[in-house]
């Protein structure tokens, strides 16, 4: 038996095949690297996961004992309800254990002597974490299913609730629905709430015992009662809108509203016989991931996705710290036969919008701010360097280069902001010289100076552009003696000097 289930979980169509590696280690041409995919952890028998709740207080029975009896052996009410007596005991924790081969082991609810009034009960599971349905949910009643019971689920661990199906012998008469069968919804109505009655009428209670929500009759609709057109539901959970949240939930409520009443009236005489009795509760599903892990935990008493592609949070929902941004986004089925992770939720914040690139399947960051750039503005503009100081999502992440627009080459720099200077400028902007060279609207090698290019003869260095050469000496350090090289104007020079000299003084006198 054991080897069947085992058997029948490994065939589900959505627990197998495809989706099941994040990244693999590739090589291409430009040397080995990542390589990213849509992944999803395997479906899993959910009810080893659960936290069960019953109510109201005092619905279990056996405190006080009590007696009851089976509508198959309504006159011998011998069996007997004893929470204290573990053999005769019935606690809500018996709907989820394995059981040996042959025992049946069932939470039992107490019996309806406040006939009138309903016998009413809840059970409540919550798994703390969104769980994607994989397979029917399956309920399983000994002693009798109950005449009128509804499912509810929570998307939201408990704080709304929603119908989910509703079940009743006479559907109209229990909810004022028209009873309907899952086998008959169409593409479009495939994520319906029903009424169903065929799981509430009395057929005797060992010939029928399980309660569906039928999640397999569902797939089927879009892959085929054989399972061959897998394709057609992956495109439909991902197109379809609210059907990937169909089939999600973090939190189940059975609300048992009559029990079985064995297909007559309830009879006043004997009440010991109706009450509710479930051996079993099978949940079969995957923890929702967002396509982000194919790995699920239970770690300190809740189910934890082990998320990739740079994401975080339970269902990988978020992108992890220094790949903060609104862009993150869920892995997706499609394109067939791979999906995409939409890995790259990392803009670094610089962006809100990423663009897909269809045929070449690519998410690329659009209007990446803050002076960066990249696919997934992950680099400095040109112009601006990177702030070593700073992580990659920070606004300050890219510093402009400020390179002085004469002394450089260009308006970029290196990693550490430095300029690419013209001949004798320095500094990392650019806007030194070096020794020996003067600025001037740029940088120009020195013609003298104090130490190496000396003015001779007197002459004065005029700020590192020219020697002031005294009378008689001319040349660009004032090397050169204008007598030297020709006598004549030597003479002629110096005398022309005196005379002017006169001339000036002369002139300033008359002023005064
Ligand atoms: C069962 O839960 C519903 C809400 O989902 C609540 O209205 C109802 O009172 C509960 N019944 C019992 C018996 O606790
Ligand atoms: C539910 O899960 C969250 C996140 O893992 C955890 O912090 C919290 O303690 C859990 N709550 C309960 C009641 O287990
Ligand atoms: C995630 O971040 C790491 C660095 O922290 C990087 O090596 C990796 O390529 C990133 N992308 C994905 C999709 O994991
Ligand atoms: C570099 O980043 C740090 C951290 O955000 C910031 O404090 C600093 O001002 C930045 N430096 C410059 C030059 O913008
Ligand atoms: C940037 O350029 C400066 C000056 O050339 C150099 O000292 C520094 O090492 C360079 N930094 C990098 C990261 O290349
Ligand atoms: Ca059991």
């Amino acid at each position: 038996m054991l080897y069947l289930v085992a058997f029948l979980l490994h065939c589900l169509p959505l627990a197998m095949g495809h989706y099941d590696i994040c990244k693999s280690w590739v090589t291409t041409d430009d040397g080995p690297s990542w390589e990213f995919y849509a992944c999803q952890p395997k479906a899993m028998r959910m009810k080893d996961y659960v936290t069960v709740k019953v109510d109201p207080p005092g619905i279990t029975c056996g405190d006080p004992p009590e007696r009851f009896c089976t509508h198959e052996n309504p006159y011998l009410c011998s069996d007997e309800c004893d929470a204290s007596t573990p053999d005769l005991a019935h606690p809500p924790k018996l709907m989820f254990d394995k059981e040996d081969e042959g025992l049946v082991t069932y939470w039992q609810s107490v019996t309806w002597s406040r006939y009138p009034e309903p016998l009413l009960a809840n059970i409540t599971l919550s798994w703390n974490k969104s769980i994607e349905l994989t397979d029917d949910i399956v309920v399983t009643f000994e002693y009798g299913r109950p005449t009128i019971m509804m499912l509810e689920k929570s998307l939201d661990n408990g704080r709304t609730w929603h119908p989910y199906q509703y079940y009743a012998d006479d559907c109209m008469e229990a909810f004022g629905m028209p009873a309907r069968r899952v086998r008959d919804l169409s593409t479009t109505s495939a994520n319906r709430i029903i009424c169903t009655e065929e799981y509430s009428r009395w057929v005797g209670s060992k010939k029928e015992k399980n309660v569906r929500l039928e999640v397999r009759d569902r797939f089927a609709i879009f892959a085929g009662q054989d399972f061959r057109n897998m394709d057609n539901l992956y495109t439909r959970l991902e197109s379809a809108k609210g059907l990937k949240d169909f089939f999600t939930v973090t939190d189940l409520r059975m609300r048992l509203l009559r029990p079985a009443l064995g297909g007559t009236y309830v009879q006043r005489e004997n009440l010991y016989k109706y009450f509710y009795a479930v051996s079993n509760i099978e949940v079969t599903g995957r923890c929702k991931c967002n396509l982000h892990a194919n790995l699920c935990s239970f770690k300190e008493g809740t189910l934890q996705c082990e998320c990739e592609h740079n994401t975080t949070g339970q269902d990988c929902g978020k992108c992890k710290k220094n790949f903060r941004t609104r862009s993150w986004r869920a892995g997706s089925y499609l394109p067939l036969p791979n999906g995409s992770p939409n890995a790259y939720c990392e803009c670094y914040g610089h962006s809100n919008r990423c663009s897909y690139i269809d045929f070449l399947n690519v998410v690329t960051c659009v209007s990446c701010k803050h002076n960066t750039r990249g696919q997934h503005c992950q680099h400095c503009r040109l112009g601006f360097y990177r702030n070593g100081s700073a992580e990659l999502d920070d606004e300050n992440v890219c510093i402009e280069c400020n390179c002085n627009q004469i002394g450089s080459l260009h308006d970029r720099c290196n990693e550490t902001g430095y300029c690419e200077c013209r001949e004798g400028a320095a500094g990392p902007k650019c806007d030194d010289c070096l020794p020996n060279y003067y600025w001037r609207q740029g940088c120009f090698s020195n013609v003298c100076d104090e130490q190496l290019l000396i003015c001779q003869n007197g002459g004065t260095c005029y700020q590192n552009q020219r020697c002031i050469c005294p009378a008689g000496y001319q040349g660009i350090l004032c090397e050169q003696s204008k007598c030297d090289s020709d006598t004549k104007a030597c003479n002629s020079a110096s005398r022309t000097y005196l005379s002017l000299t006169t001339f000036l003084i002369g002139a300033l006198i008359l002023q005064l």
